[in-house]
């Protein structure tokens, strides 16, 4: 039987394992042991403090869902105010900034002055404060001054240790930092709230703002919020760091989470380049940021600077172009694509938005308008990230005017005006005149030409419209038969663009299997598939000729695939069509069908850049052996295949305990 000092003892010790693991796991990202064992040492102690209740610590890891919910939140004053940053929206602003650090510098223009540069996280400002190394106030920032307690709150959040590590910490300790929803976590939680009818967020901060300003921390636990603390406020007994170079790494000794993308830089040259750099990242970041921040690194030279009412003269806000705007729609359009399908469009009042001017947004389907309630007249959120096409994320009911408009469905196609038609189990209306509708055969060849198909540079939008609307190209295969006089009766056509087109046809008749099948736009076949399928019966005959049957026996081709690749070589225009591409003489290298499947079952994730091949090529190679190709990491990954300056999906398999390999090792697998 053990006795209260044992007891004591291991649970010493198991709150000390545990507090260690929790740290590895959330702010480190670097898992030391797997999930099981956590669980089974944090039952050990939920067991051992329900014997011994006068054993349990505000500070045991049992203890960070354990508050009552609250009626209201009480005010706190923050012992150092928390200042708001300047923001800059241009490269002036920026420079402006520099030359006024300059000046009141005194430096000359060939000196260098250090910047830390920090993403900067779209979440809610959090000021946490540690006495005697415990956290024992965690405040939102409010007017900067006076903030609201949260401290119950703030404490189910598990990168936020409760103790702080190392010992050597001061008697009082101020902590900033931004405490912000990963995506993927918003991307879930709005999934569950949608199911059972909830309330969503329309964003991640507001999300992580609306989980932290919760009275009951139950719901705020699972929100599964996290922090990047990115300063220090006061500091007691303990001494102050030089540089806030130095401040980040002491927030780190002590346990707390520090982003891993900081960096020190010399001139704004440095900054512009880190701007830049996080710019490129920044989609595949897996949290939201709205812009970086750029801090003089020597606290000597941040005190002569000083502070303008309540910004820092030595700290700025580079913001990214805001990815969501305010505009109205002017009308609903439906637009009919490559394999008939009509997409509702919202036509926008022209909005700058993600760095680009947005004049329409797509809604997807019918069901989608419907659920926003997306009406003519509306004003309404558009989202443009990065590359991804803009979308209309929300209407802004308290703007909706009693002149809106709901959108009528159409029941005729727009384009060529035959009757639509709505397949059973399907949202989506069709236009099922295949053959003739001039849309659909512009989509079919825009589709033809891209990238991942038969990559015909050159042939753009607009020279694919006016060759369907005179009628020179009425299916794929005219593409093979055009000539130069043919292209300079368009207008606006020049003599060398048009023999730069003709060589760029040319050059698409070489290509390989699995491009032409894709190429061909069957419906549910995308590149993977494609692939598959050359890879399954390296010779177009035998993939025409397959049955149902044949098809699903293939690894990731279930029945829709199947009866949509059967129907379509069913069809007599197809087989013509495929006859005439073949004549034009569309070739590509005899494809020997791959038996060696030792990578079957086994899924990759490729980031960074390889140096013996591309990363396509990589891709194609390990589908030909079996394996699966994703984007994104998961814990069904087997290997993250990892080359120079790999991506966030690194951080990732880390988090997720995931094989990671390097280039040699992937080559080392593909020779077997
Ligand atoms: N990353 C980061 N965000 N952020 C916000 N650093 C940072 N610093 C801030 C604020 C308000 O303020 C200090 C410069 C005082």
């Amino acid at each position: 039987m053990a006795t209260k000092e044992n007891t004591k003892t291991r649970i010493l010790e198991l709150k000390k394992m545990l507090n260690d693991y929790s740290y590895h796991y959330y702010v480190l990202d670097q898992p030391k042991v797997p999930d099981a064992e956590y669980d089974r040492l944090f039952r050990e102690l939920q067991n051992l403090e329900s014997q011994y209740p006068e054993l349990i610590t505000s500070d045991s890891p049992t203890q960070r869902v354990g508050a009552a919910p609250a009626t209201a939140f009480k005010q706190v004053h923050h012992a150092t105010p928390m200042l708001s940053l300047d923001n800059a929206f241009t490269e002036e602003d920026v420079l402006n900034f520099n030359r006024r650090i300059y000046e009141r510098l005194e430096l000359a223009d060939t000196e260098k002055v250090e910047y830390v540069c920090e993403p900067k996280i779209d979440g809610t400002a959090v000021n946490l404060v540690y006495e005697d190394g415990r956290l024992t106030q965690a405040a939102t920032r409010g007017d900067g001054v006076i903030g609201e307690d949260i401290l119950q709150n703030v404490r189910t959040i598990s990168s936020v240790p409760l103790v702080l590590h190392g010992g050597k910490y001061p008697k009082l300790l101020e902590v900033r930092g931004e405490v912000y929803m990963s995506h993927e976590s918003f991307n879930k939680l709005n999934a569950s709230a949608s199911k059972s009818g909830g309330k969503t967020f329309v964003n991640p901060r507001n999300a992580a703002a609306g989980s932290l300003r919760q009275l009951d921390p139950k719901i705020t636990a699972s929100r599964d919020l996290d922090i990047f603390c990115y300063g220090i406020g006061k500091l007691q007994d303990g001494e102050f760091p030089k540089s806030h170079r130095e401040v980040l790494t002491k927030v780190k000794s002590w346990g707390l989470k520090v982003n891993a993308e900081i960096k020190v830089v010399k001139g704004i040259e440095g900054c512009f380049d880190y701007y830049k750099a996080i710019g490129a990242k920044r989609s595949e970041l897996p949290y939201e940021i709205d812009g970086v921040v750029y801090k003089i690194n020597e606290f000597a030279q941040q005190d002569i600077l000083g502070f303008v009412a309540r910004a820092p003269r030595f700290a700025l806000a580079h913001k990214f172009p805001a990815e969501e705007e305010l505009t109205e729609v002017t009308n609903i359009d439906f637009q009919v694509g490559r394999t008939g399908i009509l997409t509702p469009v919202a036509r926008l009042k022209p909005v700058f938005v993600g760095g680009a001017t947005v004049s329409n947004a797509t809604l997807h389907n019918m069901d989608e308008v419907l659920r926003k309630d997306v009406r003519i007249g509306d004003t309404v959120i558009v989202r443009r990230a990065g590359d991804v096409i803009p979308e209309v994320v929300s209407v802004v009911l308290a703007r909706r005017t009693k002149h809106t408009k709901a959108v009528v469905v159409p029941k005729n196609c727009p384009v060529c005006g035959s009757k639509v038609v709505k397949s059973e189990g399907e949202v989506a209306i069709r236009c099922p005149n295949y053959l003739g509708c001039l849309a659909q055969l512009k989509e079919s060849i825009r589709h033809f030409a891209s990238r991942g198909a038969l990559n015909i540079k050159g042939l753009g939008d607009e020279l694919i419209d006016k060759l369907v609307d005179v009628g020179i190209i009425k299916n794929v295969a005219d593409l093979y038969s055009l000539s130069q006089e043919k292209i300079l009766t368009l207008e606006r056509q020049g003599e060398k663009s048009a023999q730069n087109i003709l060589q760029a046809i040319d050059k698409s008749k070489r290509t390989t299997l699995a491009k032409f099948i894709f190429a061909l736009g069957i419906r549910e076949v995308g590149e993977v598939t494609a692939q598959n399928l050359a890879m399954h019966f390296g010779d177009l005959t035998k993939l025409m000729q397959a049955n149902a049957g044949d098809l699903e026996a293939i690894t990731d081709i279930g029945p829709r695939v199947a009866s949509e690749v059967v129907t379509f070589f069913h069809e007599k225009h197809n087989r013509v069509l495929i006859q005439k591409l073949l004549a034009a003489g569309i070739n590509w290298p005899k494809q020997i069908p791959s038996t060696d499947k030792r990578l079957n079952g086994k899924t990759f994730v490729l980031t960074g850049t390889l140096i013996a091949m591309s990363r396509d090529e990589a891709k194609e190679r390990l589908q030909a052996l079996g394996a699966k190709v994703t984007d994104s990491v998961s814990k069904n990954t087997t290997y993250v295949v990892t080359g120079d300056s790999p991506g966030s999906k690194l951080d990732k398999a880390k988090k997720l305990g995931v094989e990671i390999i390097d280039e040699r090792q992937l080559l080392n697998i593909l020779q077997g």
